[in-house]
Parts: structure tokens; C-alpha cells; sequence
């Protein structure tokens, strides 16, 4: 079944990458036991949402990784503003994302099986900084990586990509987490390097400032207008892509 789902997705990307600037590499699949996600409330917030919010007998959640190239990333190493190439690789990927979605909901319906996106899926609290759906601790709950200093979530492939999920009934086993470290930083004390180079500080060995962090993904919003804005509407303030990366693209957990 998840090699079904891999090629579905697969397919889907190559079909789709003919009418895009962005390319991408082959996505990396995983399940999540559907009754597990319930730790989230509390280790995020009571208002985290739940698989069966959409789907009242639903076993796992689908995560798929789909990782960029080495040559869009590597236009984005460099210090200052992200390259313009990793901001409409944001937004292009952001919306293909949903179209992946919509496609493995209707396979899965043809199927016989239910599925759906979460609605919180794709907004964030532009105050606290946070989402109501971890992509990322689904994806890890997933078996697809294991989180960095960057405070990316490593893959096998690597950490330069995105993530996204869909909320199904499948009958299938769900996979466990990983438990080696792919941080060079966690499992020997070496490297560092995304924390050296994020321009905000926002990386250090106590933690990640979303706050820092988003300041600098501002500073590049207000230049990108022209990709689209997956996460703003027109009356706000500063309308671009909020995207920065510069702790991804170029370390050597971005593509391994
Ligand atoms: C809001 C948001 C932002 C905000 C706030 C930052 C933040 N909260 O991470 C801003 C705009 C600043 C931002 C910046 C960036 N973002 Co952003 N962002 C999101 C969004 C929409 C929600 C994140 C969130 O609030 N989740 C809820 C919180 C509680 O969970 P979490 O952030 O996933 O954190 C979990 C882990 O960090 C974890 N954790 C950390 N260490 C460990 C260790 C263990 C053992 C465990 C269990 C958990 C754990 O604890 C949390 C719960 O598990 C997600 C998409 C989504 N819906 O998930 C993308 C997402 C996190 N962003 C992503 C990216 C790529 C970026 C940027 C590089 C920008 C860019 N594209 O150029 C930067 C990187 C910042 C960084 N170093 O983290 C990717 C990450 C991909 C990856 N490889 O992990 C995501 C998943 C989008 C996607 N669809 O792929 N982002
Ligand atoms: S750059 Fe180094 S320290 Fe940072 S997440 Fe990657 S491997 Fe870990
Ligand atoms: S995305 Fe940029 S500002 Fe945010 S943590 Fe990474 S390097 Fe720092």
C-alpha cells in the first residue's frame, strides 16, 4: 500500500513539474497510528487537532516528504535574503502540495476507503507562531526522520523539502518513530552549522525563537511578492512569501 501511495504521488509530480519552475525529487512515504496522535494536546495545545476530527474511524494518517533539488536549494546558500528561485520553490510547492492531496483523497475514494486534508492544515496563528497541525510531528510519528538543531525534521533523503498529510481509514500497520539521531549536532556534538549561520540568531543548542525566526521570513515577504502568498490574505500588512532557509540549504543534513 505505501508504494502504491509512492507512486501515486510520484506520478502526480512528474506530470505536475511540466508546468512549474520548481522541480522536485522522488517523496519519501509514512503511516502514523491515527490513535496515537492524541499525545499532541498535550504536548502542543488543547486545540491541536485530531485525525478523527475529519474521519471518525480513522486509522493513520499518510506523511509524504517531497524533497527539492540540490541545484534550486544551492541558489539559497548564501548570506542575506533567500534567493528568489527557494521563494517561488515555497510557494509553487505549497500549492502543489493540495493538489497531491485532493489526488490521493480521490484514489483512496475510488478505492472504497474515506480520507480528507485536516482543516487546520493550512493555517498558523500569526501571533503565537503556531499551527494547530504539526506537519512535522506527524511526519516523525511516521517513521519519516528524526528533528535537527536546524529543528527540521531529517529524513533519509534529507531535510530540504516540505511536508504534508492526509487522514484516511486505510487498513494498513502504522509505522513507528525512528530513534538514530540524523543531526550530526545530537548524535556526536558536531556541526552547529545551522546555528551559525541563521542571520536572526534564532537557532541555539536551548532551543528555536519562532519570533526571530519569523522576523527574518518577513524581511523576505516584503520582497517576494510576485510567487504568491501561501499563508497571507490580501489585508495583511506584508503580503509575500514568508521564507527564509538559510539553516537548510547548503548543511549537510539538507540532502543526504
Ligand atoms: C508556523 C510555521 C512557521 C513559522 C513559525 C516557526 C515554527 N513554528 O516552526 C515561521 C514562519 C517562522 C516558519 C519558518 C520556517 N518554516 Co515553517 N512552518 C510553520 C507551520 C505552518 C506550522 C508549524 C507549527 O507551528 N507547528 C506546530 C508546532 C507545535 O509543531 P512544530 O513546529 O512542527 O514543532 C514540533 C517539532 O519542532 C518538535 N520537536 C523539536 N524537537 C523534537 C524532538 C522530538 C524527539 C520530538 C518528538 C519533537 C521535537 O516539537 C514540536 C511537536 O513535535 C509548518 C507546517 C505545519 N502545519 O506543520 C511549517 C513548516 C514547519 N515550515 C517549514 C519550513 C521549511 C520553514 C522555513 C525553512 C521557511 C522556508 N520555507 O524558507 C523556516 C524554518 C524555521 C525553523 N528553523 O524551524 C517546513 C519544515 C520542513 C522540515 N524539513 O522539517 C514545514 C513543516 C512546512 C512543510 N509543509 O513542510 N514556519
Ligand atoms: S546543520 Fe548540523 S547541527 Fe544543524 S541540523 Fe544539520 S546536522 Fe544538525
Ligand atoms: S529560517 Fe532563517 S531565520 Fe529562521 S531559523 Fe532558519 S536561518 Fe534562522
Amino acid at each position: 500500500m505505501k508504494k502504491w501511495i509512492q507512486e501515486i504521488i510520484e506520478n502526480f509530480i512528474r506530470e505536475y513539474e511540466q508546468h512549474t519552475e520548481t522541480k522536485w525529487g522522488s517523496p519519501i512515504v509514512g503511516f502514523a497510528d491515527a490513535k496515537k496522535l492524541g499525545e499532541l494536546k498535550e504536548l502542543v495545545s488543547p486545540e491541536h487537532g485530531m485525525p478523527q476530527d475529519m474521519i471518525s474511524d480513522a486509522t493513520v494518517v499518510i506523511a509524504y516528504f517531497v524533497p527539492f533539488l540540490k541545484e534550486m536549494a544551492d541558489t539559497n546558500k548564501f548570506e542575506g535574503l533567500s534567493s528568489p528561485e527557494w521563494a517561488q520553490a515555497y510557494e509553487e510547492t505549497n500549492i502543489m502540495l493540495t493538489a497531491i492531496n485532493e489526488h490521493i483523497i480521490g484514489e483512496l475514494k475510488n478505492k472504497g476507503y474515506d480520507a480528507a486534508m485536516h482543516h487546520e492544515a493550512g493555517r498558523f496563528n500569526k501571533e503565537k507562531l503556531i499551527s494547530n497541525w504539526s506537519q512535522r510531528h506527524i511526519a516523525f510519528e511516521a517513521g519519516l526522520g528524526t528533528f535537527g538543531m536546524n529543528n527540521m525534521l531529517i529524513t533519509e533523503k534529507g531535510c530540504c523539502g516540505r511536508y504534508s498529510t492526509v487522514i484516511t481509514n486505510l487498513d494498513v500497520t502504522p509505522d513507528s518513530p525512528q530513534v538514530a539521531e540524523r543531526c550530526l549536532y545530537k548524535s556526536s556534538g558536531k556541526c552547529g552549522a545551522c546555528m551559525k549561520k541563521c542571520p536572526k540568531g534564532a537557532l541555539t543548542p536551548e532551543g528555536f525563537d519562532r519570533h526571530k525566526c519569523y522576523e527574518m521570513c518577513l524581511e523576505n515577504a516584503e520582497v517576494y511578492t510576485d510567487f504568491g502568498s501561501s499563508y497571507t490574505t490580501d489585508d495583511e500588512e506584508i503580503n509575500g512569501s514568508e521564507v527564509c532557509g538559510k539553516c537548510v540549504a547548503g548543511m549537510p543534513c539538507a540532502f543526504l
